[in-house]
């Protein structure tokens, strides 16, 4: 590390670093008209605060360099603090108006009918999914369901952008992403009724969906762990010369846990290919984005840690397909981290176990339901482009609609696992207190049947 300096400043340079980086108000040798104005604290310190601009320097220790890691940077005679904001709010890139019509000389990705219609198609079946799913839920024949409502763009265009080999790590709220790869609606309805074809073999609550096939890491509860580990991947997969990248979607609640700042900053000295994919939809369960952080939402996070960010309409699928496969370029052709901030709504309650009238207005959730609807923006792009038209649609809801109501009839009469499949799995000789727990269990479910399901196995 070397201070340069001119030569009337040599006394600066024999200092040490740490204090020679200090402010220069009352330090010993700086020059005269500087250290005077440490005893003027009205005058000073008014143009010291945050944000102001302040005048170029005059003196010579405006030629004042410090050499420091991370690259050179001037010393200054002004004591100023960063403001806490910048200003302006980060802007948010989108392709499509609110009706549909591409805003003229946008950048965006293009994209072929194929793929298009199928994102479509996608998000359809995504929103008959979650519409069939909640009522089964609410008649009692699934213990618990948490729709997309309002964010099938982002599901869907985000999932269309990447290539099968990115390994995604999802919170709970990006079925469509497995739903783009292939998982059937007989494997989402085998998962959320918990049964013998269930791959997680029933232990886990429903819509905790995962698939090796499909490089879709199992949803994880306990919220943001899946970001450090999506950087761990990541590293790996850079390390294995791999022409992919990890994919983590998180809520805005999510990232108020230690672990969205331990994996940005993990993921930006490792220089690991992967995307933090945040859907701000403006609510964790209900606490609203206010009561979460005081920044410019998200994107400016990324910035803070060094990683290259950007806000994007995730109402809008154009700009989210768009943004991802220009993070997918970046993440895995010059192996990087980035981070994508999508604006939604949750247009949903939380989760089945939540009435959202509670601690929000119906004038907003029905604002973002028939003014913001991300299907329907799309659908006018779709049908201008002579894609899709009213045949279709109805054509795809019926049998969408059929297949889920088979799916779920086959998947309801499919057998459970066994009982004993809850203690297996985990360890290769399973320890004595499992055991023990194994026999109380069994003892209990013999002296109580009217309380457990007949239908487990034993
Ligand atoms: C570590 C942890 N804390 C709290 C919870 C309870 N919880 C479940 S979902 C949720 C809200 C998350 O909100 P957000 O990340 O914005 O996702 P969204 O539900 O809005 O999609 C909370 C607090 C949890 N599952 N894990
Ligand atoms: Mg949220």
């Amino acid at each position: 590390m070397a201070l340069i300096c001119n030569a009337r400043s040599r006394a600066a340079r024999l200092l040490p670093q740490a204090l020679s980086a200090l402010p220069v108000i009352g330090r010993p040798n700086a020059p005269k008209s500087q250290a005077s104005l440490g005893n003027e604290p009205g005058r000073r310190l008014a143009s010291a605060r945050a944000g102001e601009s302040v005048s170029p320097l005059s003196d010579e220790c405006s030629n004042q360099v410090l050499d420091f890691p991370g690259g050179k940077l001037m010393f200054s005679p002004d004591m100023r603090f960063l403001s806490g904001s910048t200003g302006e709010r980060v802007s948010c890139y989108r392709v499509l108006d609110d009706n549909g019509h591409r805003i003229s000389d946008n950048s965006f990705q293009e994209l072929s009918e194929k793929v298009a219609v199928k994102m479509y198609r996608d998000m359809i079946t995504l929103q008959v999914m979650d519409t069939i799913f909640y009522e089964a839920q609410r008649q009692g024949r699934i213990s618990f369901y948490l729709t997309s409502t309002g964010e099938e763009a982002i599901n869907i265009a985000s999932a269309a952008a990447l290539s099968n080999e990115d390994v995604i790590f999802p919170q709970y709220r990006e079925p469509g992403v497995l739903l783009w790869r292939g998982f059937t609606l007989q494997e989402f309805a085998n998962q959320c009724f918990g049964n013998k074809s269930d791959y997680g073999k029933g232990r886990q609550m429903p819509i905790h969906y995962g698939s090796s096939k499909y490089n879709y890491f199992t949803v994880s509860s306990p919220i943001a762990t899946q970001l450090p580990q999506a950087v761990g991947a990541a590293y790996s997969l850079k390390m294995d010369k791999k022409n992919a990248c990890a994919v983590t979607y998180f809520g805005d609640g999510g990232t108020s846990e230690g672990d969205f700042h331990a994996a940005l900053n993990f993921a930006a000295v490792m220089e690991a290919p992967v995307i933090f994919f945040c859907r701000n939809n403006g609510w964790a369960i209900s606490t609203p984005t206010s009561e979460q952080f005081r920044s410019d939402g998200v994107v400016t996070r990324g910035q803070a840690y060094g990683i290259r960010s950007i806000r994007v309409d995730g109402n809008d699928a154009l700009a989210v397909y768009s943004a991802v496969h220009m993070a997918r370029e970046m993440a895995v052709f010059e192996a990087r981290p980035i981070l994508i901030e999508a604006l939604t709504y949750r247009v949903g309650h939380h989760s089945t176990s939540d009435d959202s009238t509670k601690y929000r207005l119906v004038d907003e959730i029905e604002h973002w339901r028939s003014s913001r609807d991300p299907i329907s923006r799309y659908r006018w792009w779709l049908e201008r482009n002579g894609w899709w038209c009213d045949d279709a649609e109805s054509e795809l809801r019926s049998s969408v609609r059929k297949e889920l109501l088979q799916a779920i009839q086959v998947a309801e009469r499919e057998q459970k696992p066994a009982l004993g499949e809850l203690f297996s799995d985990v360890y290769d000789i399973i320890p004595s207190n499992l055991r023990e727990q194994e026999q109380f269990l069994r003892h209990t479910v013999k002296k109580h049947p009217g309380d457990y399901p007949h239908n487990v196995p034993a």
